[in-house]
């Protein structure tokens, strides 16, 4: 990665001596960070808020530790009777299965797509994302990784009755780009009403900050 360097002059006199002694000390830090003086950090720079991104149209961008990234989510490909149309940037809804078609009726009835930018390191255990019912139906709802789940340091836990976390146990090194998909169940007495994807994808950075 390529760095952005300033220069600091230090400047010292001798008194004794009558003299001034300077040097100079290259500040560096990596394309993507401001040096925030005041606290002394390098702050990231939100390139999608600052409108420095390059995303082509249609495509969303995604603000990252030292950098963005442009995403265009795209729905389930029609399988066994089931589409899926695009309600709105980050989701897409089934649409009415035909009579009869239980392939369809099984298939989950939407799945939302989730980018989020993490620092390399990220002290632990830490919240990443936190998944809601959009209308409880049913009693309850049972979350579960079902893509990814060999990741290690990912889980899901009950949050709330209709709430769900996924959350992180161990400390991820960047850079690196993990994607997990979250199902969420609506239950009740009789059993299962429908199911929720949640396609996560996170991006961690190179640096710890
Ligand atoms: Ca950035």
């Amino acid at each position: 990665m390529n760095a952005v360097c300033s220069m600091e002059v230090h400047l010292q006199r001798f008194v004794s001596m009558n003299v001034s002694y300077s040097w100079i000390i290259p500040m560096c830090l990596p394309t993507g960070y401001l040096l925030d003086s005041s606290q002394n950090i390098c702050q990231d720079i939100d390139e999608c808020v600052a409108e420095q991104s390059t995303c082509a149209g249609g495509q969303i961008c995604v603000n990252l530790y030292g950098g963005f990234t442009c995403v265009r989510p795209e729905c389930p490909k029609p399988k066994h009777n089931t589409t899926y149309m695009k309600t709105s940037a980050h989701q897409c809804e089934r649409t009415p299965c035909h009579v009869g078609s239980a392939a369809c009726l099984e298939a989950p009835h939407s799945v939302s797509f989730h980018y989020i930018g993490i620092q390399s390191q990220l002290p632990v255990p830490r919240v990443l994302f936190t998944m809601t019912a959009p209308r409880s139906l049913g009693d309850g709802q049972r979350f579960t990784i079902t893509r990814g789940k060999g990741q290690r340091g990912l889980e899901v836990r009950q949050a709330g009755r209709h709430r769900g976390e996924l959350f992180l146990t161990k400390s991820l090194t960047g850079p690196a780009e993990i994607q997990v998909d979250v199902e969420m169940a609506e239950m009740s007495a009789q059993g299962l009403l429908g199911r929720h994807i949640f396609t996560v994808t996170l991006f961690v950075s190179q640096y710890p900050f």
